[in-house]
């Protein structure tokens, strides 16, 4: 009698491409990327049951190291070409990536319409408060009063707070993890990526090259586990308190988790409740057809 294989257990490297991250060496971008491959194998996604999106920066270029479906897209644009795609396919696990320029700046509207309309998708935002990729010019994470190449007398503008603006803007799912604690990072992509609606996961991704201020050694003196530190993530008030620290402690962890998760747009759209679209028959039939004509005429 035939035996069929049981199949095989995933692991990070089967989400490895050939081509390696070309990344600074010790960038903060490699703790998030290894991050999420060990997720991906634990949740058992399959990388063809994938799509990875990003915007354009150093962050942005994660998809390229990444072994699923991938778009890089245009910056600013990470969040409305993965909605289309996740609309299209709602079977696919989508995750958008960039940086805190990309989604926070030129994106940021795409941002808060994504949380309102509350897409199924987990959104990874790697945050070094400053542009990278373009050489070190200020974003609108910087720090009152940081020397960038576009600020030398430092940043005059105030901070933008992801955590508070998604409160705010109806996000059901908001964490923020640090790249140089990768196995925390990595249970909070695990949760974001089984929330039934948008997920957000801010991820403090020091850039070494660019931002002097920002480093490694800067978090590790600052950063705390909300986890560890009473927190209760089903209460919205209080995660709004903690999302209003920053100084000299500066907490991480799961923020907030809707208890009662509003349904998500590919939950109740009624075009999608028979499957997703790209299985769909194409066109309309004899009798929908025939029902809009008499619908307009
Ligand atoms: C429409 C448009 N405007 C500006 C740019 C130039 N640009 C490319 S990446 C970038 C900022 C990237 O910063 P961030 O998203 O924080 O990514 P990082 O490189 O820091 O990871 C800018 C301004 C562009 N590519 N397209
Ligand atoms: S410039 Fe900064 S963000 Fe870009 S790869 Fe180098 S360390 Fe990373
Ligand atoms: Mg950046």
């Amino acid at each position: 009698m035939a035996t069929v294989a049981a199949p095989k257990k995933l692991e990070s490297k089967d989400y490895k491409p050939e081509v390696p991250p070309d990344w600074c060496p010790g960038c903060g971008d490699f703790g998030v990327l290894n991050a999420l491959f060990q997720a991906c194998a634990e949740l058992e996604i399959q990388p063809h049951e994938m799509l990875v999106v990003s915007g354009i920066g150093c962050s942005s270029n994660l998809p390229g190291f990444f072994r699923s479906y991938g778009v890089h897209s245009l910056h600013g644009r990470a969040l409305p070409f993965a909605t289309g795609a996740k609309l299209a396919n709602h079977a696919m696990t989508v995750i958008a990536t960039g940086g805190d320029g990309d989604g926070y700046g030129i994106g940021l509207n795409h941002f808060i319409q994504a949380m309102r309309r509350n897409i199924n998708l987990t959104y990874i935002v790697m945050n070094n408060e400053i542009y990278g990729l373009t050489t070190g010019q200020v974003s609108p994470t910087s720090e009152v009063g940081m020397k960038t190449k576009t600020t030398p007398h430092g940043n005059l503008e105030g901070m933008l707070n992801p955590m508070a603006l998604a409160l705010a803007s109806g996000c059901g799912y908001i964490a923020r993890g640090f790249s140089g604690q990768p196995k925390h990072l990595m249970k909070l992509y695990q949760e974001g990526i089984r929330y039934p609606g948008f997920a957000l996961i801010d991820v403090f991704s020091p850039c070494v090259t660019f931002n002097k201020q920002n480093t490694y050694q800067w978090f590790r003196e600052r950063v705390y586990k909300l986890d560890e530190s009473g927190h209760d993530p089903a209460d919205f008030h209080a995660a709004m308190d903690k999302a209003m620290e920053w100084g000299t402690k500066i907490p991480i962890g799961l923020f907030y988790r809707n208890p009662n998760p509003r349904p998500s747009i590919d939950a109740l759209d009624p075009g999608l409740q028979s499957g997703p679209l790209v299985t769909q028959p194409l066109g309309l039939s004899k009798e929908q057809r025939v029902k809009c004509i008499e619908e307009f005429m």
